[in-house]
C-alpha cells in the first residue's frame, strides 16, 4: 500500500524517512534528530505539510515553480504525451513530436541568436555539456589549448563534478577532490559584502577586470571561456552593479573567450525578462537553462547554442556526448505546456511592469529594518542582508549563518519559506504570485524580522 492510502502519523513518517532517505546538502544526524517537514500537497503560492500547516512558498519550490502549483494544463500535456509516448531516445537519427516542438519554441522565446538547444535533464547536466562543448569547439578548431575555462568564487553551477567544479563554493571543493584541472575562479561582484569604500560602480568595475587580469596572466590562448550566473542566486541573489555586465563582455569580445551566461534561476522571468542576459544587457554565446523551463514540474534542462558554436560543433562530425533523458518526451511535454503559459498569460511582463515593482517596493522598504543592512531585488529575486551595524555593514560576532538560521526558522514559524544563505535572507517566489500575497509575504517576513531582532538582542549579539 501506497503511503498515500495510509494514515501514517507525522512522527511514524519522519522516521521512515529518516531510515532510508539520504537528503541532499544535509547533515544526517542533525536531520534525523529533529525530523524532516513533511509536504502534502501545494497549490498557486502554497505548500501544506502532513501536520495541516499552509505556508507561502517564498522560495517557489528551489527556484523553479515559476507558474505557481497545481497548472492543470501541464498536468494534462504530460498525462497525454505519458499515453501516446512516455519514452523514446533522440539519439541513433530520431527525434519525437515534444523535442521537436520544445526545440522551435526555445527558439523563440529565448534571445534571437539562439536557434538551437542540446537538452539534458538538469542545470548540472547543462553545465557538464558546456564544459565538453566549448573545449570541443577550440579543438575542432585546431586550438586545443583553449580549454581553461574561468569562473566565480561563491558562483553556483550545480552539483555533478563538473558542475561542482565551476561552481565556486568552498565547502563544496572540499569533498571529493574537487575543482577538475582546468577550471579557476575570480572574484564576484559582491559590493555589499567586499566592495569595501568604492561605490558599487567602480567596484563592478574592478571585479569585471579580474576576468581581464585573469585571461592576461594565464594568456587568451588558454582560454576556452567564462561562465557566470547574470545573478548569482544560491550564493546570496547577489545582484551585479551596472557596470559589471559591459565590462565582461567587452573582455570576452576582445580576447575571444566564449561567453557563457548560466540561466538556471534567472531564465524564464525571475527578473522580469524571459532570461538575465536580457536584464542586464548582454549577449552570451550559450546558456544553460532548466528550473524555470519546466517550471520543475519534470525535471529537463538545456544548453542553448549561438550559430557561430553551433555551426562548428557542426561541421566536426559526432559530438560524443548525450543523456539518456535528453529531450525527454514527457518532460518535453510539461515544458512546453510550462512556456506556453508563461508567454501567453503574459507572466513575464507581468513581472516586469506589475507585481516586480509591487513587490520590490515593499521589500526595500524592509531595508529600514534595524536588522537589514541592505535590501535588493530585481524582478522577483530579492535578499536581505542581516547586520548588527548597519552604517558598517558589520557582520555578527558569532558564527556566520547562526543569524541567518534563526531568522529563517521564525520565518518557517510564521508559515513563509525564506530561505538563508550565511547571514543573508533570500527570498524569489512564483511569478504568479498576487498582491494580496505578497502582502502577505511581506507582512510575515517583517515579523519575522522583529523576532529575529529581538532575539539577537537577547542573545547578547547586538
Ligand atoms: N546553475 C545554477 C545557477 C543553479 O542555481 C544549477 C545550475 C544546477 O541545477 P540542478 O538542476 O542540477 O540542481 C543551479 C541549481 C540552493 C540551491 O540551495 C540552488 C540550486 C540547486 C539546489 C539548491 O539555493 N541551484
Amino acid at each position: 500500500m501506497s503511503l498515500h492510502q495510509t494514515n501514517l502519523t507525522t512522527l511514524q513518517l519522519r522516521a521512515i524517512d529518516a531510515a532510508h532517505h539520504m537528503h541532499p546538502f544535509t547533515d544526517t544526524k542533525g536531520l534525523n534528530a529533529e525530523g524532516a517537514r513533511v509536504i502534502v500537497k501545494a497549490l498557486g503560492v502554497h505548500l501544506w505539510d502532513s501536520e495541516g500547516n499552509k505556508i507561502i512558498d517564498g522560495m517557489s519550490g528551489l527556484w523553479n515553480v515559476n507558474i505557481g502549483y497545481g497548472r492543470e494544463e501541464i498536468i494534462e500535456a504530460v498525462a497525454q504525451q505519458m499515453r501516446e509516448l512516455p519514452f523514446y531516445n533522440t539519439f541513433f537519427k530520431t527525434t519525437h513530436l515534444p523535442a521537436i516542438e520544445l526545440s522551435r519554441l526555445l527558439a523563440e522565446v529565448t534571445p534571437p541568436q539562439f536557434q538551437r538547444v542540446f537538452f539534458t535533464g538538469s542545470g548540472s547536466e547543462s553545465n557538464d555539456t558546456i564544459i565538453r562543448m566549448v573545449r570541443h569547439y577550440w579543438a575542432a578548431q585546431d586550438r586545443p589549448g583553449k580549454s581553461t575555462i574561468i569562473a566565480r568564487k561563491n558562483g553556483y553551477h550545480g552539483s555533478t563534478m563538473g558542475g561542482a567544479s565551476l561552481g565556486g563554493m568552498k565547502p563544496m571543493h572540499a569533498q571529493g577532490g574537487l575543482p577538475i584541472p582546468g577550471i579557476v575562479h575570480i572574484a564576484q561582484p559582491y559590493w555589499y559584502g567586499e566592495g569595501g569604500d568604492q561605490s558599487p560602480e567602480e567596484f563592478g568595475l574592478w571585479a569585471a577586470r579580474e576576468l581581464e587580469r585573469k585571461i592576461d596572466e594565464l594568456g587568451a590562448d588558454t582560454i576556452a571561456a567564462f561562465m557566470a550566473e547574470p545573478l548569482q542566486g544560491a550564493g546570496g541573489v547577489i545582484i551585479p552593479p551596472s557596470t559589471y555586465w559591459p565590462e565582461i563582455q567587452r573582455i570576452c569580445r576582445e580576447r575571444d573567450i566564449l561567453l557563457v551566461s548560466d540561466e538556471v534561476i534567472c531564465g524564464f522571468g525571475r527578473t522580469g525578462e524571459w532570461f538575465g542576459c536580457e536584464y542586464f544587457g548582454y549577449e552570451p554565446d550559450i546558456m544553460a537553462i532548466a528550473k524555470g523551463i519546466s517550471s520543475g514540474y519534470l525535471p529537463i534542462g538545456g544548453v542553448m547554442v549561438n550559430e557561430k558554436v553551433a555551426q562548428v560543433i557542426a561541421d566536426a562530425g559526432d559530438f560524443n556526448h548525450g543523456y539518456t533523458y535528453s529531450g525527454h518526451p514527457v518532460a518535453a511535454a510539461a515544458a512546453i505546456a510550462n512556456i506556453k503559459i508563461l508567454r501567453d498569460e503574459k507572466i513575464v511582463e507581468r513581472v516586469k511592469t506589475d507585481i516586480g515593482p509591487y513587490m520590490q517596493k515593499q521589500w526595500l522598504a524592509l531595508g529600514e529594518h534595524p536588522m537589514v543592512g541592505e535590501a535588493r531585488m530585481v524582478g522577483l529575486v530579492g535578499a536581505l542582508e542581516l547586520t548588527p551595524n548597519k552604517q558598517a555593514r558589520a557582520s555578527w560576532p558569532v558564527e556566520t549563518g547562526t543569524v541567518g538560521l534563526i531568522t529563517r526558522d521564525y520565518s518557517f514559524q510564521n508559515g513563509l519559506v525564506m530561505r538563508a544563505t550565511r547571514d543573508t535572507m533570500i527570498i524569489a517566489p512564483p511569478l504568479v504570485i498576487s498582491h494580496e500575497e505578497v502582502d502577505e509575504l511581506i507582512g510575515k517576513a517583517r515579523k519575522t524580522l522583529d523576532q529575529a531582532w529581538a532575539e539577537v538582542k537577547l542573545r547578547g549579539y547586538v
